[in-house]
Order: C-alpha cells, then sequence, then structure tokens
C-alpha cells in the first residue's frame, strides 16, 4: 500500500528515470520483474516528445527530424518501479522492405511474449485523417489481447474543433471493425495538455500488475 501511495505522487510530479538498455530483440530486454507501458506510433508522430513531457525532460528519449532510424526497443526505468519502453515507429513511407520485415518481426514478438506489458500506448496524430497503417496496427493489437490505450498527438497544433473532427473520423473507421472504442486521451507534448490524464491510465495498469502478484 504504501508503495502505491508513493507511487501517486511520484507519478504526478517529476519522475526519477533511467535509462537501462537498447533491445534489438524482446528476449533482450530486461527481466520481466517489474510492470512496463510501451509507446508506438508512426514515426514521427510525437512519441519521444510525448515521452520527455511525461517525465518534464528535456532530452530523455531523443526526439529527431530524421524519422525512421530508431530499431531497437529502449527501457527506461521509473521511480525504481516500472519500465517505460520507446519502440520503435511503423508506417514510415522510405523504409526498405528488408527494414519492415525487421520491424515486424521485432516489434511484433516484443508485443506477444512480453508478460509485464501493462499498457501499450498507441500514439495517432490528430492533425490528420486515419492512416490504414494505424487501423491496421490497431487491429493487430485487438487480435492478440494487447491492452492498449489510443494517445492523439499534436493536438496544439491546430483548432480544438479540427482535432475533434480528425478524431471522430478516427472513431468511425474504429467502429467498423470493434465493438467498443478503447480509452482514447488528447494530448500536446507542447502545452502538456493530456499528460496527467496518460499517467492515470499508466497508474491503473501498475496498480493492477501488483494486483495480480499478490
Ligand atoms: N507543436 C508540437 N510539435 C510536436 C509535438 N510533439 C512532437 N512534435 C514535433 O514533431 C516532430 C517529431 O517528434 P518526435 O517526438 O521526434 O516524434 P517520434 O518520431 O514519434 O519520436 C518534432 O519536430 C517535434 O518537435 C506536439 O505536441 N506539439
Ligand atoms: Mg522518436
Amino acid at each position: 500500500m504504501e508503495r502505491n501511495t508513493k507511487s501517486i505522487f511520484a507519478l504526478f510530479s517529476i519522475m526519477k528515470y533511467s535509462f537501462i538498455k537498447s533491445s534489438t530483440e524482446w528476449k533482450m530486454c530486461p527481466p520481466p520483474d517489474k510492470p512496463e507501458v510501451a509507446f508506438i506510433g508512426r514515426s514521427n508522430v510525437g512519441k519521444s516528445s510525448l515521452i520527455n513531457a511525461l517525465l518534464k525532460s528535456k532530452d530523455a528519449a531523443k526526439t529527431s527530424g530524421t524519422p525512421g532510424k530508431t530499431q531497437v526497443i529502449n527501457h527506461f526505468l521509473i521511480e525504481e518501479q516500472w519500465y517505460m519502453v520507446d519502440l520503435p515507429g511503423y508506417g514510415y513511407a522510405r523504409v526498405s522492405k528488408v527494414e519492415r520485415v525487421k520491424w515486424e518481426k521485432m516489434v511484433k514478438n516484443y508485443l506477444l511474449n512480453r508478460k509485464n506489458l501493462v499498457c501499450l500506448m498507441v500514439l495517432i496524430d490528430s492533425r490528420i485523417p486515419p492512416q490504414q497503417s494505424d487501423l491496421d496496427f490497431l487491429a493487430f493489437a485487438g487480435k492478440n489481447g494487447i491492452p492498449f490505450a489510443i494517445i492523439f498527438t499534436k493536438a496544439d497544433k491546430q483548432s480544438p474543433a479540427k482535432t475533434q473532427q480528425n478524431i471522430q473520423l478516427f472513431k468511425a473507421k474504429m467502429l467498423q471493425n470493434w465493438e467498443e472504442l478503447p480509452k482514447m486521451i488528447i494530448t500536446s507534448a507542447q502545452s502538456g495538455l493530456g499528460r496527467e490524464d496518460v499517467l492515470a491510465v499508466i497508474l491503473e495498469g501498475l496498480e493492477e500488475f501488483e494486483n495480480n502478484q499478490e
């Protein structure tokens, strides 16, 4: 109980974090003895920026203008209690087929095998209409029972009305194949919008993991 209370306070203020390792396959990841939350999305969606915003750090995860480079699974240890995982992006057009197949194998094996994964955050750019690569990836997650939430990014870049419009389009697309919609959070790494909502979802996952350990 004491641990829980401590983690709640830590989550909403500045979190202590350290980079643990980069892994090229799921078997090389740290032992699954702590709960972990992973982040994924199309290259350039704002994944590194969101991770930095959550950690209130400028450079925990490197933000970059040249997408599609990182093909590793990055583990950060947060508050000595849980892992935050930065997964390589998908749907980058200028990547070779060989690279794409490598990505599929690495990421999908990670998602299908990582026992301590409590929530996958799937990032979607709030500025653009539904993209097939996002819908395909969500279909994969759903079919395989991977727990996930959708995080819409870069909301500061347009009016709230425009954001809502894209989200409605996205929901309509999803409802063609899904009976119910997952949790969805609107965020901006720039303004901090949605930060606490994302952290609340993380906290739920961490608590669930703890309860299942007992
Ligand atoms: N205005 C704005 N720009 C963002 C936001 N998130 C990311 N960006 C920008 O989008 C680009 C890609 O971001 P990055 O975090 O590197 O994306 P990643 O490839 O998904 O890790 C960078 O130029 C960021 O500065 C946001 O919330 N608001
Ligand atoms: Mg990145």
